[in-house]
């Protein structure tokens, strides 16, 4: 451990607080591996734990066979929200194997191309909003908008619930209470653990009221289900009446509670953001945006409502997602651990249990993978060519191995889709004044981001 590079200044028992914010951790990160290098450490409260930033130590963590997911810090701290639910679950826990099984074949490509009207509707319901919007001259809030968006496009299509986001001024209960939980999951990084209850004394009681508020939105949103007597085979239609394929096992009440809060939220919050960073870097690069646009536009030709099929052609489009990706992974680390004693990288030994993080960001900036200028943005870093060029474990804004992201196709066509409507029924226009901000709350998200959107004519 003493080899690898720590900040220079440590406080006595607060570890490595100069320079970092509770508020900011990940990007505080980001400046530490800037100045330490690909592998490095960080202390807070005595706590010690090692970051890792460069690609060829995050290529040999994606080992599975000597490497599995970490349930720390952030992941772990949202246990008493969502329990052994799949994101949060520890491996060794059966309700992991059993959940996964049971909702995969949910994300399969049927399943997809199932969800994809539905989705379509929802996107409707934002363009109606933005036509207002654009009639009148005004700005749009383009993260309140895209979280409306993917809360609407995951409650229904998963769980057959409409939450009315775009009726409401403010954003649905869920959200605020969501929010308040991703915050609190994060702050308690910032604090020594024995004396959390003290310090957070009121936060924590707060994070107590939005957990329970979130178990009665999601316990209604079951109750209605139970009482309708079953959807069309939708997430919860799984979570509630399939059985293992080969055991005949359920999920009992309690574990469909954890799934529902579980796929509520990360079925929503990254993708908006996704989509945010996205329309971001649109407005910054209007010769992309022209590319992109002019892409849907042969694709989808005058079609009132583009297809299944016509999203996945996207090429270019699904290319400004991946490079806004890249460089705003809005799921920013996943932790491994080691299955038994080995050596990461041939360099540093690590005991059976012993952890690290990946900082996505920063492997994502890597120049020895993604050249001198790994800040600038170009969608053609991954046409196919540049794909094949680069070695494999190089792109990780979804995770990796068994406990990767289980929506990532759902992700990506629905943001895909989305870009698609949005390019082709408006230009851009950035706000002027606007210097990219990024808020962290486990997740990023552009803060304050504001654009003018113009209606541009059909295509002939
Ligand atoms: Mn998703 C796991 C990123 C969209 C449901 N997701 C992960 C992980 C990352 C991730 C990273 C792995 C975390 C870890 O190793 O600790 N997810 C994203 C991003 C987007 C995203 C960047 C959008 C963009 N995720 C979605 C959507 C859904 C979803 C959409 C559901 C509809 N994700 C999950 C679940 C897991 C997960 C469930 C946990 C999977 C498992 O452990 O088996």
């Amino acid at each position: 451990l003493h080899r690898i590079p720590r900040p220079p200044y440590r406080v006595p028992l607060a570890g490595d607080v100069i320079g970092s914010s509770k508020d900011t951790p990940v990007q505080d990160s980001m400046r530490l591996a800037r100045r330490l290098g690909p592998i490095f450490r960080r202390n807070a409260f005595g706590k010690e734990f090692v970051l890792v930033a460069g690609a060829d130590l995050a290529a040999d963590l994606a080992d599975e066979a000597r490497f599995a997911k970490h349930v720390g810090l952030g992941v772990a701290n949202l246990r008493q929200l969502a329990g052994d639910g799949l994101f949060t679950a520890y491996n060794h826990e059966p309700n992991w194997q059993l959940a996964h099984d049971v909702l995969a074949p949910g994300f399969s490509r049927e399943a997809m191309a199932g969800y994809h009207t539905m989705m379509l509707a929802v996107a409707e319901r934002l363009t109606g909003h933005w036509d207002r919007a654009a009639g009148a001259g005004r700005a749009v809030d383009v993260p309140g908008d895209m979280t409306k968006l993917t809360l609407e496009t995951i409650a229904r299509t998963g769980f057959g619930h409409d939450f009315g986001s775009f009726e409401r001024s403010r954003p649905h209960p869920f959200v605020t209470a969501m929010i308040g939980t991703l915050d609190y999951a994060q702050r308690l990084n910032a604090v020594p653990a024995p004396l959390a209850p003290l310090l957070l004394r009121r936060a924590g009681r707060r994070n107590a009221a939005d957990i329970g508020r979130l178990h009665r939105i999601v316990d209604e949103v079951v109750r209605i289900r139970r009482a309708d007597g079953g959807g069309e085979g939708d997430l919860l239609d799984r979570m509630l009446d399939t059985a293992h394929p080969d055991s005949g096992e359920r999920l009992s009440p309690e574990n469909v509670r954890r799934q529902v809060i579980t796929f509520l939220i990360a079925g929503h919050e990254t993708t908006s953001g996704a989509l945010s960073f996205a329309l971001h870097f649109l407005s910054l690069n209007p010769g992309v945006a022209d590319r992109a646009r002019a892409e849907v536009d042969r694709v989808w030709g005058g079609s009132a409502a583009p297809g299944y099929e016509q999203v996945a052609k996207l090429r270019y489009v699904r290319r400004v997602l991946d490079e806004s990706l890249r460089l705003w992974p809005t799921a920013p680390a996943y932790a491994r651990e080691a299955r038994a004693d080995t050596v990461l990288a041939g360099e540093h030994p690590m005991r059976r249990g012993a952890w690290t993080m990946v900082l996505t960001p920063m492997l994502h900036r890597d120049p020895a993978v993604w050249g001198p200028d790994p800040e600038r943005f170009d969608p053609d870093r991954f046409d196919a060519p540049a794909v094949r060029s680069r070695p494999p474990h190089t792109y990780k804004p979804f995770g990796t191995g068994a406990r990767a992201c289980i929506g990532r196709q759902f992700a990506l066509h629905e943001a895909t889709l989305v870009l698609g409507l949005l390019l082709r029924r408006y230009e851009l226009r950035p706000d002027p004044g606007y210097r990219l901000r990024v808020t962290e709350r486990l997740t990023l998200m552009p803060e304050g981001l504001r654009l003018r959107p113009e209606r541009r004519p059909a295509p002939a």
